[in-house]
């Protein structure tokens, strides 16, 4: 089921299967709580596959940590606008730590999708009755925070640079994605935070990990 927003045409699982088209290969892929974890995993789970589940506020941080931890690696944050809403904090020290190696994309339906589709703060003012938006602008606070390389991407004909700049693009770069409201099909990674952290770690760093 969709739900005909102006301005909102994009559809975050082909988004997603774009940016994780190569399931082999050795991209460090941070997913915020909810609907960004069904959508890594629609795309393939995979052991550098790490879902937050319910962990909300929490990816950008991760990713940043990652980056810094694994600068031969490419990381990847893909996450919901109410998730980096909680968090835009850590934007301030993506941009005070420059990591070459970090991507961060927010896939934004300007709604609490997972819990019935409330208007978050990026939603338009004008959006009718409902709505409760400040059309808070996720880029811009970005670029306001130091990096650089920050941008809203709306159209289909832009994903493939997005994609492009997502794996490869000096970072740190953050894309803002405006996609649409869906109802979508929950396709869920493992359940047990343990294993899901034991088997990237050891896909990362080997037996040893
Ligand atoms: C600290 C905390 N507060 C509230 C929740 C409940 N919660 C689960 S998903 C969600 C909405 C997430 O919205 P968004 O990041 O925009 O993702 P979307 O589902 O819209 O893609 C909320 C509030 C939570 N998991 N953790």
């Amino acid at each position: 089921m969709k739900k005909a927003i102006p301005g909102l045409l994009l559809e975050r699982r082909a988004v997603v299967r774009q940016l994780l088209k190569d399931p082999d290969d050795d991209l460090l892929v941070i997913a915020g709580l909810g609907s960004s974890c069904w959508d890594i995993t629609a795309a393939g789970d995979r052991p550098l596959n790490m879902p937050l589940w319910g962990g909300m506020g929490a990816p950008v941080a991760m990713g940043l940590g990652l980056a810094l931890a694994q600068p031969g690696k490419r990381v990847l944050v893909i996450t919901g606008d109410g998730d980096m809403l909680m968090s835009l904090g850590s934007l301030a020290t993506v941009a005070a730590q420059q990591p070459e190696n970090l991507a961060i994309v927010v896939l934004d339906n300007e709604k609490y999708g997972e819990t019935g589709n409330q208007a978050t703060h990026t939603s338009p003012r004008d959006n009718g009755p409902t709505a409760s938006g400040a059309g808070a602008d996720l880029g811009a606070i970005a670029k306001a925070c130091g990096i650089a390389d920050s941008a809203t991407v709306r159209e289909p004909g832009a994903v493939a640079q997005l994609v492009g700049d997502a794996r490869t693009a000096q970072g740190p770069i953050f894309r803002v994605v405006k996609v649409m409201v869906e109802k979508l099909e929950l396709v869920m990674p493992p359940q047990d935070g343990a294993l899901l952290k034991d088997r990237f770690r050891r896909a990362l760093l080997g037996p040893a990990g």
